[in-house]
């Protein structure tokens, strides 16, 4: 029988010990898709975050550096400018790449260093409770403000593309929405272009993923994406910021 659908090689055969209905292991799995349609298994090398998908390098089958949290563009860039034909890709959540790791992506981004990060933003520390993260939005629970997010006690929620596409250096920069099927399409597409980018040899590439908690949110899998719909997708708007 002719086989039609087959786990991607760069994927491991580790089952994934994310929540159900986590977007953590659907991105996972369009990476390595990714990673697989490019061809380039050998030489990619991704540097695994701090936060839930910290186990990422039991997921994939390319090499995998684990970074100190929010350092991952940090190690990216010393990986990438030694071994300059190598994909390295980092993947962050923002927690990671948007609070303790600010400094990092800044100065990345403004290098324009030849780097491909994916930036899972779920609007909360999911591995350490549900605390409130930078990208929480106004009247938004969580653990650490259970009565909403207030704007005076702890400020706005940051637009990471929107701020990363004011430097002249990123050369793609996007926000996608995986929630409906076309949305996922266009996930899997941006994805693919951060990647292929680094393979044509252009500069830093951010995809940022409006991704879900539903454990901490404290919602099922289906009221999370329809959260995301109707409450982060308005603020948080998909688009394409930078694309040169
Ligand atoms: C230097 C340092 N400070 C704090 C922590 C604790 N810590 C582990 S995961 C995490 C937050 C992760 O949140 P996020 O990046 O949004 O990922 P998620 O768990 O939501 O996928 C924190 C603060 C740590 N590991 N290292
Ligand atoms: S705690 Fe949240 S981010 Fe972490 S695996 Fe569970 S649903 Fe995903």
């Amino acid at each position: 029988m002719q086989k039609v659908f087959e786990k991607p090689q760069a994927l491991s055969d580790t089952p994934f010990a994310y929540c159900p209905g986590c977007l953590h292991s659907v991105v996972h799995r369009m990476i390595a898709e990714v990673i697989d349609e490019l061809g380039v298994l050998d030489r990619t090398i991704g540097i695994c975050p701090v936060g839930c998908s910290v186990f990422m390098y039991e997921y994939m089958e390319c090499d995998m550096i684990e970074a100190a949290h929010g350092r991952a563009p940090a190690v990216a860039t010393g990986v990438k400018r030694m071994l300059p034909d190598s994909v390295v890709f980092t993947y962050q959540g923002d927690g990671d790449l948007a609070s303790i790791g600010t400094a990092e992506i800044v100065h990345a981004a403004a290098r324009g260093e030849k780097i491909s990060v994916i930036f899972i933003n779920n609007g909360t520390y999911g591995m350490t409770g549900g605390q409130m993260a930078p990208t929480t939005l106004i009247g938004q629970k969580s653990s650490t403000c259970p009565g909403g997010r207030d704007a005076a006690a702890a400020g706005y929620p940051i637009r990471v593309c929107e701020m990363l596409a004011t430097l002249d250096g990123p050369s793609y920069i996007t926000r996608v929405a995986p929630v409906d099927p076309v949305g996922l399409t266009k996930t899997k597409m941006a994805i693919k272009k951060a990647f292929r980018n680094q393979v044509d040899g252009k500069g830093f590439s951010l995809v940022e993923v409006l991704s879900n908690c539903p454990t901490q949110w404290k919602m099922t899998p289906v009221e999370s994406l329809s959260w995301i719909d109707e409450n982060v997708v308005p603020y948080f708007q998909p688009g394409v910021f930078a694309d040169r």
